[in-house]
Parts: structure tokens; sequence; C-alpha cells
């Protein structure tokens, strides 16, 4: 197979759109020289300080920043060290621009993380070669993680990533004693919807309820995974057990309204799928991950016992 065919199976829009890239600088001219330079092959943002620059980073990720030093307030340094200290902005790769052409400047700057140092004034088309070299390798290390976390059949993310997922925020809702919630999600009689419709159609149905499940969650900590077969996994970072039983029913509705015809369902004329929640809330030692997944497994088999297309849910 080729690569780009590849590359726009698995990360679909990748190829389509055009390279997302932060300029970030206190004086406006210098973003205006970077705009000239750019903006015929990228998609240029611009911020002209670092909490502004740190807020773009969150809120629509690049896919390169592109980062003055020196600046008045949060000198570059420090939105370098923020934007590598958090794992939603940590795999952006940062260049630094500077007018100072010292050592030990660019040193203690690849130290923080950065890719590369370009200094001013620029000099247009090596800059463009330099950005061109480093979003390659990002679409590349994209394409690598997505092989790696990513289920190829609904692009959710996998079992692999989910269990690495689970122990980090299973640490982190220990360390800061915030609630930690899981959502398991089981598509009802699914045996008999590929008996009925045919595997083909099943496999559409798994990629429509996954898309349904992802779009249902709104934070951006929130993430959907493909636990096996017709299971999928939401783990839902500091939220409470009412929150995560409120977006519980929300899902149950959605994909209800995705309106799959089953007419071999037990439970409604349309696909519908049971689900189980738990939440750790007081923060109890002896507990571990396992427990927390083992209650939401117990909640969906609940839920099944039931009579299906419902939500239970459980805190630990
Ligand atoms: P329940 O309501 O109790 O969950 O019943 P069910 O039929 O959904 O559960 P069961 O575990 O008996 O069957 C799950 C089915 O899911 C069987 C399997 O063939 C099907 N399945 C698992 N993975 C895939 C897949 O990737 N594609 C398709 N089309 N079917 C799959
Ligand atoms: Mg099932
Ligand atoms: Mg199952």
């Amino acid at each position: 197979m080729r690569l780009n065919q590849l590359v726009s199976e698995l990360m679909p829009g990748a190829l389509a759109r055009k390279p997302k890239l932060l300029v970030v600088d206190d004086q406006t001219i210098n973003i205006q020289v970077m705009y000239q330079a750019f903006s015929e092959d990228c998609q240029v943002f611009m911020a002209t300080s670092g909490a502004q620059a740190l807020q773009i980073c969150k809120d629509n990720p690049p896919d390169l920043v592109l980062l003055d030093v020196v600046m008045s307030g949060m000198d570059g340094f420090e939105v370098c060290t923020q934007l590598k200290s958090d794992a939603l902005t940590a795999l952006i790769p940062v260049i630094f621009v500077t007018a100072h052409s010292d050592e030990s400047m660019e040193t203690h700057g690849l130290s923080l993380g950065a890719v590369d140092f370009i200094f001013k004034p620029i000099n247009p088309s090596v800059v463009r070669a330099r950005v061109k070299t480093h979003l390659t390798l990002k679409f590349q290390s994209d394409l690598l993680r997505s092989l790696v976390f990513r289920d190829g059949l609904t692009g959710a993310f996998n079992r692999r990533f989910f269990d690495e997922q689970l122990i980090e925020e299973w640490a982190r809702s220990g360390r800061t004693h915030s609630p930690l919630s899981l959502i398991m999600i089981d598509v009802d009689f699914f045996k008999k919807y590929n008996d009925r419709y045919g595997h083909q159609s099943g496999d559409d149905c798994l990629r429509a309820v996954s898309q349904t499940l992802q779009a249902g969650l709104k934070r951006t900590t929130d993430r959907v995974a493909r636990y096996g077969g017709e299971e999928f996994v939401c783990i839902l970072p500091d939220t409470s057990f009412e929150s995560a039983m409120d977006i519980a029913h929300q899902l149950e509705q959605a994909v209800r309204a995705l309106k799959l015809v089953h007419a071999e369902s037990d439970a409604a004329a349309v696909v519908t799928v049971s689900l189980g929640v738990a939440t750790r809330g007081a923060i109890n030692d002896t507990t571990t991950s396992d427990d927390l997944l083992a209650l939401a497994d117990a909640q969906l088999y609940a839920a099944k016992k039931s009579g299906r297309a419902m939500v239970c849910g459980r805190k630990l």
C-alpha cells in the first residue's frame, strides 16, 4: 500500500488540510514577516504573548510553533516549558526564533525540548525548508502513534492505549484527589445484527457507534477506546459519578438516535447499547484501577441483565 494512501486512511484529512503553524512574537512586524513566508503553504495562526500562545495550543493545537525567545511577560522558554509539561501539547514541535545568536541560549532552548533554533533576521527560504522538515517528522510521528494506539476499524483508541491511560489517570486521580470515572459500553444483540445484516454492515455499525461515542464526549481529556469486539470504554478524568451517569445516559440516547434498524433486537427496533458506570470518588488506598474496571464491567452486566439499552452505575 502506498504511504499516502495509508496516511489518508489512518488519518483522514491529514493530507487534505494545510499544516497549522503558530507564530508567537510580541513584535507584530516579525509576525508579518513569518506570515509572508508561510501563508501560501500553511494556515498561519498568530499570538503576541506567551499566555495567548498557550491558550491557542490547547484550543486548536497547531502542527508546529515558531516561538520568539525574548518577549515581555512570559518569555519563550517559559512557554516551551509549559507546552512540554502538558500531555495535550507536549508533542507539538517548537522552533525557537531569536535575534541573539548565543550558544548557551541555544543549548538551553534545545534542552527544554525545542526541535530547532532560528536566528533573526530570518532567511525565508531557509526557515521554510526547516519548517518543512519538522512538519514531515511531526506527521510521521503522528502516523506512528495512530498505528500503535488506534483501532484500525473504528479509529477509536485501542486497548493498548486504554490500558496505559487508565494506569496514568488512576495515579493522577490519587495525586490530585480528583474523581475518575469509567463507562463500559456494549452493543446489544450484536451477534444477531451480524447474522441478519452481514458482517460488513456489522462493521459499519461499529464505526457509527464509535463516532457517536466520540462526538458525545466534550472534554479533550475524555477518551473512547475500543475495548474488544463490540465493546467500548470511555475514560473520564476529573468527572464525578453524577456527571458520568449524565454522560452515559446521553450516549445511550445518541446511539439510539442513529436509528440503525435492528429487527432482531429484543431491546428496541434500532441498535442500542448497554452501559456500566464506575467512579473512583472518595480516595480509598486499598483499591486498584483493576477494581474500577471490574466494577464498570459488573455494572454493564447489570444493565444487560435488567433488559439492555440502559445505564447502571456505582461508586467504588
Ligand atoms: P449482548 O446483547 O448480550 O451483548 O449480545 P451480543 O450478541 O451483542 O454479544 P455476543 O458477545 O454474544 O456477540 C458479540 C458479537 O460481536 C459476536 C462477534 O461476531 C461480533 N463482533 C465482534 N467484533 C466484531 C467486528 O469487528 N465486526 C463485526 N461485524 N462483528 C464483530
Ligand atoms: Mg453485545
Ligand atoms: Mg460483548
